[in-house]
């Protein structure tokens, strides 16, 4: 066999770890992403406090803590949802108290109506009190599948979760929040980098034991 063949050969190879090493990453993290919180998880938005930009003006008041009282209705006229104003910007704000390793948010919208409201709303994550300060979790692109809407914020740490809609004349309404994770540990802060960011780091990871691989496999041809 020439030396060229031998070259393809590996170089094939190596592609091949490659694309096994990715296949088994986008496996991993759809199933970190995907998996709901453990049975028996403590909801740690029931500790906390709520407030909102504004409050509606109804014999029904939207108060914020509507959204943590333990109450999953979703139909407004059963006094367990929030509900600010219609106004430029609006927003509700979570205070857990302390800082947490936040993987879950899993919000309750209306189904009585309007569940569109919520469409490109902003779930922000993190330690300032002012909410657009902190990272985003997610953005709410779909209310179709139900009023249940699973966040996966995969270890974002902070003591506020928000719900911002950058938007004029917006209302937020919540019928629910729940939020789960775990207490920040004293400790190195390299282990809470690594796991906010662990999708990232496994790829580097594989992708190097990969490169090394097909490197030792050229040099063993
Ligand atoms: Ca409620």
């Amino acid at each position: 066999m020439s030396h060229t063949q031998s070259s393809t050969d590996s170089s094939a190879h190596g592609s091949m770890k490659l694309l096994i090493g990715l296949t088994v990453l986008g496996f991993l993290s759809l199933t970190y992403c995907c998996e709901d919180p453990a049975q028996g998880a403590i909801n740690l938005a029931r500790n906390g406090t709520a407030t909102q930009s504004s409050n509606n003006v109804h014999s029904n008041p939207g108060y914020a803590p509507k959204a943590i009282d333990g109450n999953n209705q979703t139909d407004f006229s059963g006094w367990s949802c929030t509900h600010t104003k219609p106004e430029d910007n609006p927003w509700w704000k979570l205070d857990l108290l302390k800082s947490y390793r936040v993987n879950h948010v899993i919000l309750t919208n209306r189904e009585d109506c309007c569940k569109e409201r919520l469409l490109g709303a902003e779930i922000h994550v993190g330690d300032s009190p002012n909410i657009t300060d902190n990272p985003v979790c997610a953005t709410i692109m779909d209310v179709s599948s139900g009023a249940r809407i699973p966040l996966c914020c995969k270890g974002m740490e902070g003591r506020y979760v928000g719900v911002f809609i950058p938007a004029p004349s917006s209302i937020v309404t919540l019928c629910e929040v729940e939020v789960y994770g775990q207490k920040i540990e004293p400790g190195p802060r390299v282990c809470c980098y690594l796991s906010h960011h662990w999708s990232l780091a496994i790829p580097v990871i594989l992708l190097q034991n990969t490169f090394q691989f097909g490197i030792r496999s050229a040099d063993l041809n």
